[in-house]
C-alpha cells in the first residue's frame, strides 16, 4: 500500500468546466462554433449535462463521497454576454455555487477562463483582439468581487493549448501529428492577462493564484534525445516558466507524447491500448508532468488540476487513477510540493469536438433524464481521500 495525504490536509475532488456541462451556453464562441453549417464539432452542446440547475446534487455527490474539493468554472459568455454588460443574476448564480461548496466542506476552486469565451470578444479577435488583456482583466474585476472565501483561483486553462489552437487557424505548418507551433502573440497576451488577474486576485489578499498547463510529457524514442530536445513545437516551458512566480501550478495530465529520430511524433502501433479519445493509456504521465513542471518552475507548489481517461469501463478507470496516483506519490517522495488532486472529470460532459462518447466521469449521467448515477471510480476516490492509503492492484 502508497500512503499520501488524507482529507482535509490536501485537496482531494474532481474538476469540470462551464460550457462541457452546463447547459445552453449561447452566447459563448464555441456555441457558434458547434452550430457553423459544416462544423467539425462532433454534436452540439445543448443542455449538456443541466449542472447549470444540478449543480447542488452534483457538488452533494461529490461530498457524500469523501472528497473535499471542486475546481469548476465561471462562464465569461455568461457574466458578460455583451461588451462591457455584466450580469449580476449571473454573479450571483456562481456566488451560489461558491456558498454551495462552502456548506458542504468543499474548497471551491474556481477557473476564471476555460476555453470559451464571448462571442462578442472572440468576433473581436479573442486573444488577437489589440485590447485582449485589458477586456479580460475588467471580466477579472468583475468576477473578485464574488470571491470571498475562495482561496484557489486558476486564471486561464491551458493557454499553451489556446496558443496551439490559434496557431493552427493562422497557419498551415502542421506537423505529422496535425499539431501546430503555438502562437507566440497569443502566448504571449496571455501570460501578461495572467499576470494582471494573478495581481488582481492577490490584492484581495485571501487568493492564490496560478494557471494550469497541458502537460504533454514530451519522451524520446531511442536515439532521439536530440531530436526530443529541439522539438520546439506545442511545448509548455514558456508557461510553465510564467508560472515562477505565481502561487501555484496547475498541472494537466493525460498521455505522453514519442519523439522520433526525425524529430516528429511517433504514432503508436495496433497493439498500444487506446482510450476513447484515442490516447495511449498511459497513467504513469502524471508523475513525469509533475516532474517536469517542478523543475521548469523551479519549485512552485503543484495543484493536480486535472488527470483522467475516457472509458465506458470505469474499471479501467480505476487502474489508470491508481496508476497515476502512484506515480504522484512517487514524484512527492522526490520532492514535488503536490497541494492537491483534481479529478478530470466529476461528471460525463461534453468533451468538445468529440461530444458526448468520450466519458470521462466518476458520475454517468443520462442524458435525456439527467439522472446522475455515481460509478464505482467516484467512491473508490472518496476512500483514498478518506484514508490516504492506495490499495494495491
Ligand atoms: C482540456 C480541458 C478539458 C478536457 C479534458 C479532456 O484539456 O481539453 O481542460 O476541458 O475535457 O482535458 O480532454
Amino acid at each position: 500500500t502508497i500512503t499520501l495525504p488524507a482529507a482535509p490536509d490536501f485537496l482531494w475532488g474532481a474538476s469540470t468546466a462551464a460550457h462541457q456541462i452546463e447547459g445552453g451556453n449561447v452566447n459563448s464562441d464555441w456555441w457558434a462554433k458547434e452550430h457553423q453549417p459544416g462544423t467539425l464539432c462532433a454534436e452540439s452542446s445543448g443542455d449538456a449535462v443541466d449542472s447549470y440547475h444540478r449543480y447542488g446534487e452534483d457538488v452533494r455527490l461529490l461530498a457524500d463521497a469523501g472528497l473535499n474539493a471542486y475546481r469548476f468554472s465561471v462562464e465569461w459568455a455568461r457574466i458578460e454576454p455583451a461588451e462591457g454588460e455584466f450580469s449580476r443574476a449571473q454573479l450571483d448564480h456562481y456566488r451560489r455555487m461558491i456558498d454551495t461548496c462552502l456548506a458542504a466542506g468543499v474548497t471551491p476552486i474556481v477557473t476564471l477562463l476555460h476555453f470559451t469565451l464571448p462571442r462578442w470578444f472572440a468576433e473581436r479577435g479573442g486573444w488577437l483582439a489589440p485590447d485582449a488583456v485589458d477586456t479580460y482583466t475588467r471580466y477579472v474585476e468583475t468576477v473578485a468581487t464574488i470571491l470571498d472565501d475562495v482561496h484557489q483561483v486558476v486564471t486561464i486553462n491551458e493557454p499553451n493549448i489556446t496558443s496551439m489552437m490559434l496557431g493552427a487557424s493562422r497557419r498551415t505548418n502542421l506537423d505529422a501529428a496535425g499539431l501546430a507551433a503555438p502562437d507566440q502573440e497569443a502566448s504571449e497576451v496571455q501570460a501578461k492577462a495572467h499576470r494582471r488577474a494573478v495581481e488582481i486576485m492577490r490584492s484581495l489578499g485571501h487568493v492564490r493564484a496560478g494557471w494550469s498547463i497541458a502537460n504533454q510529457v514530451f519522451q524520446a524514442a531511442p536515439g532521439a534525445d536530440e531530436a526530443r530536445d529541439a522539438y520546439a513545437w506545442p511545448r509548455e516551458d514558456f508557461f510553465l516558466e510564467v508560472a515562477r512566480d505565481d502561487d501555484f501550478v496547475g498541472v494537466q495530465s493525460y498521455l505522453r507524447t514519442i519523439i522520433g529520430t526525425d524529430g516528429e511524433p511517433v504514432p503508436f502501433g495496433d497493439d498500444v491500448e487506446k482510450t476513447l479519445t484515442g490516447w495511449e493509456y498511459y497513467p504513469q504521465a502524471l508523475g513525469e508532468a509533475l516532474e517536469y513542471s517542478h523543475r521548469i518552475t523551479g519549485g512552485v507548489p503543484m495543484l493536480v488540476t486535472e488527470n483522467g481517461m475516457a472509458t465506458a469501463d470505469d474499471a479501467r478507470r480505476i487502474d489508470y487513477t491508481r496508476d497515476a496516483l502512484a506515480g504522484m506519490a512517487r514524484a512527492m517522495d522526490a520532492g514535488c510540493r503536490v497541494e492537491g488532486y483534481l479529478h478530470w472529470s466529476l461528471l460525463d460532459n461534453y468533451e468538445w469536438m468529440s461530444g458526448f462518447r468520450p466519458t470521462f466521469g466518476l458520475i454517468a449521467v443520462d442524458r435525456s433524464t439527467f439522472v446522475r448515477t455515481p460509478k464505482p471510480s467516484l467512491a473508490w476516490l472518496g476512500r483514498v481521500a478518506r484514508t490516504g492509503s492506495l490499495p494495491a492492484s
